[in-house]
């Protein structure tokens, strides 16, 4: 399956969307959560199934995806347009196909801790929504995974939404949507760390005593790709010198933060987590936590045949990357380190800073090593999953979210069904920066806010599978 090809599906998918109205939603505004999937086709429909990914000739993996592929088809809605999805699952586990960064009803948003309900074995449901807000989502599994790595995050299942209706940022020649990938993970008690380039941060959450006890298996893994190839494998991105390219990314890993570069090139940042910036930033790399998206925009105007892929040489070369070949040129694809640069989410901001809200929820995060046994596992605030009735929203109230990170990895945060504005990094103010995932850096704080408008259970995460599994994670309610 080529990237074309994943496109074409995500346009089928917008064409069918286009033919297939249910009249009943489009005029009552409030669609029922889940209709009887008997009658009339849905909008959209996901086929949960065992796939294999042909990440290059000689190494085919076998997974689960989404409609015969890994990563699913992209996916066009329109904003404010409802939309029934069909969910079929021809797996033997229960699944939950979660809409990251959409501001839908728990009951549709595919988790077990919000109260959605599963997709049972062998089973259907169909689930329908309001799509928004306008920008890069993405759709992929929830289910928990605990010790078994072929489960939840770990498998093929995700792929991008694009929920149209958003500021186009301007005029570009190709549009690509790029999900940065690790497969075949395994347990390992020497996780190298170089993936979330925190570690010179200030450190102002590190603890004056450190906890020195062993540390518990994480998950490493070997194998990576762009979509569904790894680096030299496929077609590479063709482009021709003069071409503005829009690349939307997507950190689909479920284990690790990553940082990307084109070789040769600059990439503007234009929206994050699908959000547009208020202040966009010309840069020599972009980083990515689990879970988050960057849309850049790059200038074709250096020919040659470039790798853009992970700064990492070990990661790049195992396959975290894609040629890109300008018309005309056919040496060997060229690779060049960026200068190192810290990852700064408070550039993107505007330097007027928002009022404090009136409400301030504090949070610390700290690691247990080897709280489960072979695994280490995670608190918030001193206490395990779900915190009773710790996080309680009044609707309407917006709120200063204080995350302090007193564990020596760099943790991306995601809240789900709610917008978070970024206000404060390792103490250095921002505003105007919109996003659903952070990551708060290693022994770091950050600092957002949000408006509680989204009544329902709201689950907040760690984005590393691993650690969400093993405690990081907390419920909002609303009173
Ligand atoms: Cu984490």
């Amino acid at each position: 399956m080529k990237r074309r090809d994943l496109l074409k599906l995500g346009s089928m998918a917008l064409a069918h969307a286009g033919t297939a109205r249910l009249p009943l939603l489009a005029q009552s505004g409030m669609p029922m959560p889940f209709a009887a999937p008997a009658d009339g086709k849905a909008d959209y429909s996901l086929h949960i199934a065992p796939v294999t990914v042909e990440l290059d000739r000689s190494h085919i993996i076998s997974t689960i995806g989404y409609n015969g592929v890994a990563p699913g088809p992209v996916l066009r809605m329109r904003e404010g347009k409802p939309v029934s999805v069909d969910v079929i699952n021809d797996t033997d586990a229960p699944e939950l196909v979660h809409w990251h960064g959409m501001l839908i009803p728990a009951e549709v948003d595919g988790t077990e801790e919000e109260g959605s309900p599963f997709v049972p074995p062998h089973g259907r449901r169909r689930f329908q929504f309001t799509p928004g807000p306008a920008g890069s989502r993405w759709y992929h599994s929830h289910a928990m995974a605990m010790d078994d790595l072929h489960k939840g995050a770990y498998t093929g299942q995700f792929g991008f939404v694009f929920v149209e209706g958003g500021n186009d940022p301007g005029h570009y020649d190709q549009e690509l949507f790029l999900a940065l990938r690790d497969w075949e993970p395994f347990f390992t008690a020497t996780m190298e760390d170089d993936d979330d380039d925190t570690h010179n941060s200030p450190m102002l959450e590190k603890p004056t005593t450190l906890n020195t006890d062993p540390n518990g298996l994480e998950v490493g893994s070997m194998t990576y790709s762009i979509n569904d190839k790894a680096l030299g494998s496929g077609d590479p991105i063709r482009v021709r010198e003069g071409q503005r390219l829009l690349i939307r990314f997507l950190n689909a890993s479920a284990i690790e933060n990553r940082r990307i570069a084109l070789a040769g090139h600059k990439m503007k940042v234009v929206a994050l987590d699908g959000n547009p910036v208020p202040t966009p930033q010309t840069l020599d790399s972009i980083f990515l936590g689990a879970g988050e998206r960057i849309d850049v925009v790059i200038e074709m105007n250096h020919p040659g045949v470039w790798v853009l892929g992970s700064t990492e040489k070990m990661v790049r070369e195992s396959g975290l990357g894609v040629v890109v070949e300008y018309a005309g040129q056919h040496h060997q694809p060229q690779w060049i380190d960026p200068p190192k640069a810290p990852w700064d989410y408070t550039i993107f901001g505007t330097s007027t800073t928002s009022p404090v809200p009136q409400q301030t929820i504090e949070m610390i995060f700290e690691k247990i090593p080897r709280g489960a046994g072979k695994f280490n596992t995670f608190l918030v605030n001193g206490k395990p999953y779900p915190h009773e009735r710790e996080f309680v929203l009044q609707q309407g109230t917006r709120y200063r979210l204080v995350m302090r990170n007193r564990t020596d990895d760099a943790h991306p945060m995601h809240l789900h069904r709610h917008l978070w504005e970024l206000a404060e990094i390792n103490g250095k103010k921002t505003a105007g920066v919109i996003k659903d995932t952070v990551v708060v850096p290693y022994y770091g704080r950050a600092v957002v806010d949000f408006t509680a408008n989204q009544p329902g259970l709201s689950l907040f995460h760690c984005h590393i599978q691993q650690h969400m599994d093993y405690g990081f994670k907390a419920l909002f309610r609303y009173s």
